[in-house]
This record gives C-alpha cells, sequence and structure tokens, in this order.
C-alpha cells in the first residue's frame, strides 16, 4: 500500500483525522488532517508518534491454544465449543464476554448481536462502564436517551466553560487546544476548572477551584439554589419543556454559598465568584470527564450539572450545554451498538419489551436477551465465584485496569475458559487466556469510530495484515457461524456498517435519537469515501449539530426531567490506618496500559517511571524525601511508587496514573489497590477515591541503568522499564545489598565474552558506576547511590552506542556528566525532546513567554501538547526572581 490514507487516530474520543502515509522503507509518515472537523490539521503528541508505534516486535501474529501456536480454524472451532457446551450446561447467562471502546463499530455490532440476540444473554459488557456509564445514566435521566447535545465549535463560541473532573489539556488535547486558541483570540472568554489537583488544564483558568474529593453534588446543588435565587431560570423553558424542578430544588435546599463553601472545602468567596460568573453569563458550557463519571456519586454528580443548564434553558444553542467528553476513540460508537450490559442496540433497551421485539425481528433474532446483563465489576465478581464458565476478553486489559486487579487476576485464574483478542502478545490479562486471538491493529483494520460531539469517522487502513491477525468482528462472525447461527456472512465491514445504519433507523420515526438511516443503502465504494458527518443523519429528514434547543426531548412526555440529587458525604471515608484518598488518572503521553504508546522513548521520556504526587505536608509527615520510592496501599493491594512531591496536589490526597502494568515496572498497578466501589445507577466503579496508606520504602540502595539490550530487572525489589534512544533505561532499588555489586551487572546486562566492565568506588558518597563496554561502544552503565541516584539521565543515555576516549570513560565513571551542562533533563517537549533544564534556562536567560522559548528551542512548537508545562515553567522562574 502506498499514498496518503485518511483515517482516524486511534486513542482518545476527540478524534482527530490524521494522513498517513507509509514509506518506501516501512516506515510511516504521520500528519493532522488539515480537512478533518475535530482537529483542522493537529495533534497531540501521541498522535503524532502513531508512526512509531507500529512496529511488529511484540505483536501476536498467530492464534495460541493452551499457550501452543494454533491454526484459526482449530482455534476457532475451540472458542465456538466452548462456549456452546457452557450455554449448553449451564445456560446462556454462564458465559460473557467483556469488550471495549477501541473496538470499530462495526466489530461492537457483531459481538452485541452475537450476545444478545443469539446466545441470549445481556452478559456482554464494556470498558466503558469504567469510563462512561455515569455520564450515559445521567443522560438517560434527564433527557431519556443518552444525547450529548452540543459539538466542539460551543467550547468555542461560549463566553464561560466550566471543566469539571477533566484534565483537558493532558487528555483531549487538540480540544483543549481549540479552547485556547479560542480564549487566547477572545481573551473575555473565562475558564474555570474544578478538580482537587491544579493541573496542566488548570493553567488556562480563570478560576480554579480546588475542591474536596467527591463534592461536586454539593457545589453544583448550591449553583442551582443560587441561580434560583438569583432569577436567572428560563421560566418558559422549564414550564413548557421539563418536569422535576420543585423536587431537585427540594433537595438542594440549605445549599447557600456558606454551606456549599463548607461541603466543597472551598472559601466562600470562590464559591459565589463561581456562581456569579455562571449566573451572569448566558454562553456556558460544561465540560466534564472521569472526575465526574469516576465516583460513588457519578450519576448523581452528572445530573447535578445538567440541572443547572436546564434551570437556565443553557442547552442546544451555540455556545451552550453540558459537555461529556469520551474517553475512548469509539467510547461513543460503543454506546450506539449497545454495548453495555444494560442496553439493547442503536440506543434502544433491553428492558422495554417493544425494543426487544422491534431488534429481535430485526435480526431475525432465535432468542433476545430479556434482561439486561452483568456490569463490570459484578461480572468479574461472576466470573471468579464461578458463574462465568467462558469469557472473551477483547481490546482492554482488565488485569490492569478493572478495581480490585488482583481479584480480577484471580477470578481469570479460576475461570474453566478464557479467550483474549488482543494485538499485542504480552499483557497482564493475556497471560490469563487458554486461547490467544490475534486481532488486526490500527492502521490495519478498516471501520468507523464516532467522537465526543457524535461525528462518525472511517478508520482506514494502510498496512497490510501482518502475519496471521484478523480483525475482531471477523473472529465474532466466524466464531457465531460455527455456533450455528445465521446473520453472521458480512463480507466485510461495510455491510455490518449497512446493517447498524438500517437498524439505527428501523422503526425509529424521530423516537430515537441515534438514527444515520441516510446511510443505511451506502455501497462498498461509498463506505470507502465515506467522509466524517455527525449524526444524527435520518433518511429524508434534515440533519442538525446540536439536540434539545427546540425543548423536545425522548422521555415519554417529550420533557427532559430535573433529577432531585441530595448531597451526601463521599462514603470513602479514611481512617488511621488509611488517612489518604487515591486519585488516578492519566499522564499526557501514555494511552492506558501502555501496550503501545510505552514502546516509543518519545513518548515515555515525559515520565519513564510510575509515580505518585504527594503533598509537601503530607510528604514531611510521612519522611519522604524528593524522589524517595514509597508503599501505597489499600485494603485491596499495594504498589510501590516513585514519590513527586508537590503543591499541586491537595493535601490529604495523594495521586497516582494508571498507565504503568506488570509489563514495565514491579509492583505498579495501581487498580490493584482501587476498591471495587461502584455508583448505584450507573455501575461505575469509583476509581479516584480509594482511602489508602503511604509508607517510605525504606531502600538500601537505588540504581540507574541503561542498557542497549533489554534488561533482566525482575529479581529487585523495585524496577521499571522504559525504552530510550539506543536502548533501555531502568529504574532499579533493593532493600539490601547484594553480595557483588559486579555479579549484579553480568546479571543485569548480560554482556558478552568481549565485554569490558569497567568499575569505580566512589566510597564519599557510598556510590558505584559501572560501565560495560563492547567493541569499544558503551553498551550498559550503572550508577548505584545510597539514595535515589541523581544523575544526568538524558546526558546518560546520550551516550549509550558510543564511543568513548580514556577521558571520556573517567568522566562517566565519575559521574561528571551533567556538569558539563548537557542535561536536557525531564523531557517536557517530546517532539522536539526539549527538557525542563533548557527550557528554565531558556526562560532565565530571557524568553518571557511560550512563543519566545519556542523561538529559541521550538519546545511547544509542534503539536503544543506541552504548552501550558513551558508557560508554568516561566511563570516558576518569574516567580522565583520576583521572590
Ligand atoms: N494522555 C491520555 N489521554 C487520554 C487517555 C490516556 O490514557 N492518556 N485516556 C482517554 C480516556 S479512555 C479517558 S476516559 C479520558 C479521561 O480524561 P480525564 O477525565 O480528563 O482524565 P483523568 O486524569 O482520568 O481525570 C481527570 C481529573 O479528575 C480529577 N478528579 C478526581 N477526583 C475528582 C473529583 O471528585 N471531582 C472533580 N471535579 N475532579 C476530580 C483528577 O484529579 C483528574 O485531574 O482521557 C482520554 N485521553
Ligand atoms: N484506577 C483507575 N482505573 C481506570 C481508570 C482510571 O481513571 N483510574 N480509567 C478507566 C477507563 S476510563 C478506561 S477507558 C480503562 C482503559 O483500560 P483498558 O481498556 O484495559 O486499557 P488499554 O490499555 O487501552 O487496553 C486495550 C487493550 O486492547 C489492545 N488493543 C489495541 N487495539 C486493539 C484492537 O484493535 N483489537 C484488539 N482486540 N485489541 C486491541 C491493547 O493492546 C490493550 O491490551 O481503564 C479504566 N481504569
Ligand atoms: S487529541 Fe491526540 S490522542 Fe486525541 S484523537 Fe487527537 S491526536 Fe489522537
Ligand atoms: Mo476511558
Amino acid at each position: 500500500m502506498s499514498g496518503v490514507t485518511c483515517t482516524t487516530c486511534p486513542y482518545c474520543g476527540v478524534g482527530c483525522g490524521v494522513l498517513a502515509s507509509p514509506q518506501a522503507d516501512g516506515r510511516v509518515t504521520i500528519k493532522g488532517d488539515p480537512d478533518h472537523p475535530a482537529n483542522f490539521g493537529r495533534l497531540c503528541s501521541k498522535g503524532s508518534a502513531l508512526g512509531e508505534t507500529l512496529g511488529l516486535e511484540d505483536r501476536l501474529l498467530a492464534p495460541e491454544v493452551g499457550g501452543v501456536r494454533a491454526t484459526w480454524d482449530s482455534a476457532l472451532d475451540h472458542v465456538a465449543r466452548r462456549f456452546l457446551s457452557a450455554i449448553e450446561e449451564h445456560g446462556p447467562d454462564a458465559v460473557a464476554f467483556y469488550v471495549s471502546g477501541q473496538l470499530l463499530t462495526e466489530d461492537y455490532y457483531a459481538a452485541n448481536k452475537l450476545m444478545k440476540g443469539f446466545i441470549g444473554s445481556g452478559n456482554i459488557d464494556t470498558n466503558s462502564r469504567l469510563c462512561m456509564a455515569s455520564s450515559v445514566a445521567g443522560h438517560k435521566r434527564a433527557f431519556g436517551s443518552d444525547t450529548v447535545p452540543g459539538t466542539y465549535e460551543d467550547l468555542e463560541q461560549a463566553d464561560l466553560v466550566v471543566l469539571v473532573g477533566s484534565n483537558l489539556a493532558w487528555c483531549h488535547p487538540v480540544l483543549f487546544q481549540r479552547l485556547a486558541a479560542a480564549k487566547a483570540a477572545r481573551p473575555e472568554l473565562r475558564v474555570v476548572t474544578i478538580d482537587p489537583r491544579r493541573t496542566a488544564t488548570s493553567e488556562l483558568a480563570d478560576l480554579h477551584l480546588s475542591i474536596a474529593p467527591g463534592s461536586d453534588v454539593a457545589l453544583f446543588n448550591g449553583l442551582l439554589v443560587h441561580l434560583a435565587g438569583v432569577h436567572q431560570v428560563d421560566e418558559a423553558f422549564v414550564a413548557a419543556h421539563t418536569n422535576g424542578l420543585v423536587e431537585a430544588l427540594a433537595a438542594a435546599t440549605g445549599a447557600d454559598i456558606r454551606t456549599t463553601a463548607r461541603w466543597t472545602g472551598l472559601d466562600p468567596a470562590e464559591v459565589e465568584h463561581f456562581f456569579r460568573l455562571f449566573a451572569a453569563t448566558e454562553r456556558v458550557v460544561t465540560v466534564y470527564s472521569q472526575g465526574v463519571n469516576q465516583s460513588a456519586t457519578g450519576t448523581d454528580k452528572v445530573n447535578a450539572i445538567v440541572n443547572c443548564h436546564l434551570l437556565t434553558g443553557r442547552i442546544g444553542r451555540p455556545g451552550m450545554g453540558p459537555f461529556s467528553v469520551t474517553g475512548q476513540p469509539n467510547a461513543m460508537g460503543g454506546r450506539e451498538v449497545g454495548g453495555l450490559a444494560n442496553q439493547l442496540a442503536a440506543h434502544m433497551e433491553i428492558g422495554d419489551a417493544d425494543h426487544r421485539a422491534l431488534v429481535r425481528g430485526f435480526w431475525d433474532a432465535p432468542r433476545i436477551a430479556e434482561r439486561p446483563g452483568l456490569k463490570a465489576v459484578e461480572l468479574f465478581e461472576a466470573v471468579r465465584d464461578g458463574r462465568i464458565k467462558a469469557l472473551w476478553i477483547m481490546a482492554t486489559n482488565p488485569v490492569a485496569s478493572l478495581p480490585d486487579a488482583d481479584g480480577v487476576a484471580a477470578a481469570l485464574d479460576a475461570c474453566p475458559f478464557v479467550v483474549v483478542s488482543d494485538v499485542v502478545r504480552a499483557t497482564d490479562t493475556t497471560r490469563f487466556a487458554d486461547v490467544l486471538l490475534p486481532s488486526a491493529a490500527w492502521g490495519e483494520k478498516d471501520g468507523t469510530v464516532t467522537n465526543s460531539e457524535r461525528r462518525i469517522s472511517r478508520q482506514r487502513a494502510f498496512l497490510p495484515l501482518p502475519g496471521e491477525a484478523k480483525p475482531d468482528w471477523w473472529q465474532m462472525a466466524e466464531v457465531a457461524r460455527r455456533m450455528g447461527h445465521a446473520g453472521f456472512d458480512w463480507d466485510g465491514p461495510a455491510a455490518i456498517f449497512r446493517e447498524h445504519a438500517a437498524l439505527s433507523a428501523y422503526g425509529n420515526d424521530g423516537r430515537r435519537d441515534f438514527d444515520i438511516g441516510a446511510h443505511a443503502e451506502i455501497d462498498d465504494a461509498g463506505y470507502d469515501a465515506l467522509a466524517p458527518f455527525q449524526w444524527p443523519q435520518p433518511a429524508g429528514r434534515p440533519a442538525r449539530a446540536r439536540f434539545f434547543a427546540d425543548g423536545r426531548f425522548f422521555t415519554a412526555d417529550g420533557r427532559a426531567r430535573f433529577v432531585a440529587t441530595p448531597w451526601r458525604a463521599p462514603l470513602a471515608r479514611t481512617t488511621a490506618k488509611r488517612p489518604f484518598v487515591l486519585n488516578t488518572g492519566r499522564v499526557r503521553d501514555q494511552w492506558h496500559t501502555m501496550t503501545r504508546t510505552g514502546k516509543t522513548a518519545r513518548l515515555t521520556s515525559h515520565y519513564a517511571e510510575p509515580f505518585v504526587e504527594v503533598h509537601p505536608d503530607d510528604a514531611r509527615t510521612l519522611g519522604l524525601g524528593a524522589a524517595d520510592l514509597a508503599w501505597v496501599e489499600s485494603d485491596h493491594g499495594r504498589a510501590l511508587l516513585r514519590v513527586l512531591i508537590t503543591k499541586r496536589q491537595q493535601a490529604g490526597s495523594v495521586f497516582a496514573p494508571i498507565h504503568w502494568t506488570g509489563q514495565q515496572a514491579s509492583l505498579s498497578r495501581v487498580d490493584a489497590l482501587v476498591a471495587p466501589r461502584v455508583d448505584p445507577v450507573s455501575g461505575q466503579p469509583a476509581s479516584k477515591s480509594t482511602p489508602v496508606s503511604v509508607r517510605r520504602f525504606a531502600a538500601g540502595w537505588h540504581g540507574f541503568l541503561v542498557s542497549a539490550a533489554r534488561p533482566q530487572v525482575h529479581d529487585f525489589d523495585y524496577w521499571a522499564v522504559a525504552p530510550c534512544e539506543g536502548g533501555y533505561r531502568a529504574e532499579i532499588a533493593g532493600s539490601v545489598d547484594p553480595d557483588d555489586w559486579r555479579e549484579m551487572v553480568t546479571h543485569l546486562v548480560s554482556p558478552g565474552p568481549e565485554a569490558e566492565i569497567l568499575a569505580y568506588r566512589d566510597t564519599a558518597h557510598g556510590a558505584h558506576r559501572f560501565a560495560v563496554f563492547e567493541g569499544g561502544r558503551l553498551v550498559a552503565a550503572l550508577f548505584i547511590a545510597p539514595g535515589p541516584v541523581e544523575t544526568a539521565r538524558g546526558w546518560l543515555i546520550g551516550r549509550l552506542g558510543q564511543r568513548l576516549d580514556g577521558a571520556e570513560r573517567l568522566r562517566l565513571l565519575a559521574g561528571r556528566g551533567g556538569e558539563a551542562g548537557a542535561d536536557p533533563g525531564a523531557i517536557v517537549c517530546s517532539c522536539f525532546s526539549v527538557g525542563v533544564n533548557q527550557i528554565v534556562a531558556a526562560a532565565k536567560a530571557g524568553a518571557r513567554t511560550i512563543d519566545a522559548v519556542g523561538a529559541c528551542l521550538k519546545a511547544g512548537t509542534n503539536c503544543g501538547s506541552c504548552r501550558m508545562e513551558i508557560g508554568r515553567l516561566i511563570d516558576a522562574c518569574a516567580t522565583a526572581k520576583a521572590g
């Protein structure tokens, strides 16, 4: 294949258009698609680095049964047989699928159809349960349908954008850049961020509310009361198009500014400032994400926000509305096909007999699930206690991403039959598979995805299928056929898309929001050429960009519902034994469990290790120093993480990113700690509020290693490995010194027989340094120190693979690299590998703006994902100077 392919980024829900051009040398050039309406040519750091993640070295390229390579035929027969026999013996509810918002709509459609229409169970749930379920439930309660009313343009057209529990700068970077550009062009556009932590996103904010974890309902109840009190009520809209205001207001009674401030831990003046701003601004968009959804009161948080928009009638008009931004590339597509256990298909409900009859008729299905299936957390409980006999996991890594992750591992271990479809051979979940099925990855697969603003775009293949990899829909269809079911004989994703589009229009008449009937007759060529479009696009009726401005909702009486959301203090109480709240989330350059973004040196240089952020006051009490290691423990499990001390963290809570797994580091899965507590309405886990304790790890020694070959690190108490330019970098630590340091080096890097190992012992500092040369080139270096290793990591990495003369060797062993001023420091701009030290130096030398830093270092001038961090460094230098 050659030429330029228009496709869509496989990471976040912004859904950026990508132009991929395979080169003669096998590399693929990646650019933003200037014509795609989500990004207009922009890409963030992860999108820009897509070309570096396409290597096949770690891919799963052939089916395996029982760890042994198998043919597709035998593997598929085996899967069909085992599912059939489990169903025959124990009934349809004894089997389950656990799928993912990273499937394409066509894959997802096939999986849902097989489970709900042909196996006849509701037991298909998805990682969207961990992600969007509270928003889905909140939308349904308020609108009668799972509808995102607005569009990205609304963020640019608003006069106030409120970001609640959203680190947009890192998690939806291109949408954030659109917002930042709009604010730069129109400084009167106000931004408020609501997050217990200060983040890269809050750098853009005019007002940051560092609320007490979990207290969002109290804040928005207070806002509702305030808006009613200052007569900011759209009386006509409320009277004609809503129900339930009296009850919602009653539930919020007493939430005056003072009380709201007390419940949210904020200053009354800040609360008042926010309330006044909201009251006085007609064009308000409230964007929310996992700080809202991943909570034991997540659905109430959503409705408390939506209530304020209904009260003011600020919904569905340009620049106004509640806006749930989705995480995964196809979180929305999964909802459209009914991939959650409590949905049916095409935004229909399992619980609705008419919907069941309609879908059953359309599919010509032998049986249809009569009731909702198990939601993710319950599903894995059922696996653990033996109710589920056969489980198929597709495009998700639950041993790393579900709460009580060790419990999930135990469940999979106990399950009689586990199938895993993945693109990567070794993940924390593939370890437990009886059958491994190699899936087509991004760039190889074809289909559609729907982004946060309901825009459906094509993902197109530009690479051949490697090895024996096959698309996920094909795997599902083959197993369905082998189970004896008709209705799965599609010849490609276009056929599935046509069926999906036709079902969305079937018996619809405008009663259901999701309708793309205009595409039900699309031919294969039309599907190949399909340009991004927003739903709904019904056949014969006009398309529209926004919902609800007309006041017509999808409830039985057509009116929206105010939902009473009485404030309850968060359930996860800290105790003397577990005195901190563990908050979890994302970093800029990694995607989830790192199976793709973890492959590139560029993306791992921003953060190369799993870490926990701790407020300086807490660090003091805990006796933690900078870059110490600490045990973070909950009632469910523990993790060993690098300590980052920062004031951006609230005292009393700690933050750890979710990305690291057993593939990259020792005990680093934060979900091993997270309690399996869920929101009672949505079943979404409260992933951001587990009580934990933090304890310093008494390391006897710390080590930093660079090595051309992958090092053998698994025996150490602590280890974390990442790729770097020319090889690997690793952080290691142990509680007791080894008997022989030199032997340890040999064990770590297995030097060849000709290797020269130079050693240096710095007795004054208790340090040991080793350098290993092969053919005159540096192939490994290890720096050991009694405390966290202080060395110029970037400098050392830069020496890997180089020929060093005698003087250079001495300098290296003396650990004097950084003193030469050559250390860029931790990488901030991953596009041009520009580090903290360089940016600080530029700022000190007079670069006072982000653009000035860009002009001298190029930092921040490509994808722009790092601009907020550069801004913060400049500010810090300016403050230091002033102070
Ligand atoms: N770089 C990167 N981007 C991603 C992803 C990724 O893995 N990496 N994943 C994608 C996916 S699937 C998702 S779902 C999105 C998630 O996108 P976001 O929701 O923006 O990301 P998170 O970091 O999970 O959490 C957001 C913020 O919620 C805050 N928070 C915690 N508790 C509370 C609370 O009680 N109230 C409030 N108001 N805030 C709170 C956290 O401090 C955190 O800063 O990101 C998507 N984009
Ligand atoms: N504590 C805590 N836990 C969380 C969260 C949190 O904020 N805090 N966030 C939650 C959220 S919002 C999410 S979305 C989840 C994400 O959690 P996961 O879904 O578990 O994370 P991923 O690493 O994206 O897993 C995707 C898997 O699919 C594989 N894959 C990639 N492409 C394909 C493909 O085309 N086909 C197939 N079959 N496989 C493919 C990848 O190699 C990888 O193994 O984590 C959740 N867990
Ligand atoms: S913002 Fe970044 S990760 Fe998200 S779709 Fe765009 S390029 Fe991909
Ligand atoms: Mo997500």
